[in-house]
């Protein structure tokens, strides 16, 4: 199986992540975004959007990282990353859907305002742009803060939801979203983070990141 990736990918890392989690025997394939590899013919082929991750199993495609990682825990149902029991499935759905939807849009908006934009020689970071996204990121923190407390993981057993949502987080820092004043949220991401199959797959993120000056 190779896993389409790309170092800086928060959507790619959420693929990875779950795929060492799994110990499956994935490849990655790293593609060079800078230049231009994820619109190449060859790659469109395999996902005509363009964009990472993406996996090829045989002559099976699939793209979309939160249905790559239903795919990877199908094929190893004994770690149970996406039960099968209807009230938890529905429960890793509801807070992938969430994360996808709602709280992943606003957080990604903000972090590309105070970081990726100057990152990528795009300009100064421009508050006034994301005043409605900070508002729906204040106003969902308390959300997840609740539904995480007393718990180790959003969905009882760790599972694909809690890679789903622990993509968001990873520039907490630089991006100021306050995260201290959470500390259910904050518990939870210190134990996502300490994962070896997290920490393995952030690694070349990370390492991106600080190569531009970064500090995560
Ligand atoms: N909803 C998609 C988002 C994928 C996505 O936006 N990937 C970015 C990297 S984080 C990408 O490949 N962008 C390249 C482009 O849009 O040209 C997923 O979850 O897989």
């Amino acid at each position: 199986m190779k896993l389409f990736s790309f170092p800086g990918s928060p959507n790619a890392l959420r693929s990875r992540a779950v795929a060492f989690e799994l110990d499956l025997p994935v490849e990655i394939v790293d593609l060079d975004m800078m230049a231009g590899e994820n619109r190449s013919p060859e790659f469109l082929a395999i996902n005509p959007n363009g964009k990472v991750p993406a996996l090829v199993d045989g002559d099976f495609v699939v793209w979309e990282s939160r249905a790559i990682n239903a795919y990877l825990a199908a094929l190893a149902p004994e770690k149970n990353l996406n039960p099968a029991d209807p009230r938890t499935r529905a429960t890793v759905e509801q807070w992938s859907n969430w994360q996808a939807i709602h709280f992943g849009p606003a957080i990604q908006a903000v972090g590309f305002e105070r970081i990726q934009k100057k990152l990528f020689g795009m300009g100064e970071p421009d508050e006034a742009a994301i005043a409605g996204q900070l508002k729906t990121v204040a106003d969902l923190l308390p959300i997840l803060e609740a539904a995480l407390a007393g718990k180790q993981w959003i969905a009882g057993e760790l599972s694909v939801a809690d890679f789903a949502l622990a993509t968001n987080f990873i520039l907490r820092g630089p991006a100021r979203l306050g995260i201290e004043a959470y500390p259910s949220i904050t518990a939870w991401i210190e134990r996502v983070e300490a994962l070896p199959s997290w920490q393995k797959a952030i690694a070349p993120w990370r390492a991106m990141m600080q190569s531009r000056g970064v500090e995560v």
